[in-house]
């Protein structure tokens, strides 16, 4: 399905890489209507978490019903793999928590995605569509990425200081990426810094959020983290995968 797939050359060594026209006009604009044929039917559950002045506000269909429904998507999912897989020099794959390694988002106006840190290695965002506001933010390469003591208090300490905007501003280096249909970019998810602007105008921004990481990866935090990521309820925890 994809149009145009080059080697995402820079994904290792930078922490990131971008790829225009990934996807075709046409072939966004008929994952849309798949998208929006769905939404006649189901109710998409609303994410809301206060953070600072740029909380976590949109909505998801998560990879469990991805599966069901979204045959192009899965095949999607597995072209970016072998790009993924490529340019990283090793084997990553899907996550095994199928609920939470493909994901579509989507964010209304006035909706954000918080300062985080990914639990996985490597993040790949399809863009569907072009909207004003709504880039996502991101820090390549930035984390003081403590191999092997990644849940512990240091390196939560590490990115609460990193991840202070005058110190980011001044160690970090800014990418911001606007949304355009068909654009892929990839980074390094648990090493990037990233958010996402607040969405401006009226319509929906929406994406395809894919998630790959060494074969058998667990995550500490994962039952906490799904919970703060995927329940429609409000949950006391602090974001769990502490940035
Ligand atoms: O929508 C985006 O641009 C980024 C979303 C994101 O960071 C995530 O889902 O973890
Ligand atoms: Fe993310």
């Amino acid at each position: 399905m994809p149009d145009n797939t080059l080697p995402l050359t820079e994904l290792k060594t930078d922490g990131f890489a971008m790829q225009d026209a990934f996807l075709s006009n046409e072939a966004c604009d008929d994952l849309l209507r798949q998208i929006a044929a769905y939404r006649v039917k189901h109710e998409l559950p609303e994410v809301y978490r206060e953070s600072g002045s740029r909380p976590l506000h949109y909505r998801v269909i998560e990879g469990e019903r991805i599966a069901a429904h979204f045959p192009d998507l899965i095949s999607l999912y597995a072209c970016v793999n072998d790009l993924v897989n490529e340019a990283m020099g090793e084997t990553l794959e899907p996550l095994e928590d199928r609920k939470v390694g493909l994901n579509v988002n989507v964010t209304p106006a006035g909706g954000a995605y918080r300062w985080h840190y990914d639990r996985n290695e490597v993040t790949a965002i399809l863009y569907l569509n072009a909207v004003p506001g709504g880039e996502t933010e991101i820090y390549p390469n930035y984390r003081l990425f403590m191999e092997g003591a990644r849940y512990t208090a240091l390196q939560r300490f590490a990115d609460r200081v990193m991840g202070m905007p005058p110190i980011r501003t001044v160690f970090g280096k800014l990418v911001q990426v606007a949304p355009e249909a068909g654009l892929l970019v990839a980074m390094r998810g648990n090493r990037c810094l990233h958010s996402v602007r607040p969405v401006e105008g009226d319509e929906d921004r929406i994406n395809v959020i894919m998630s790959f990481d060494r074969p058998g990866a667990q995550f500490d935090v994962a039952s906490e983290l799904n919970q703060y990521l995927y329940a429609a309820t409000r949950v006391s925890v602090d974001d769990p995968n502490y940035s």
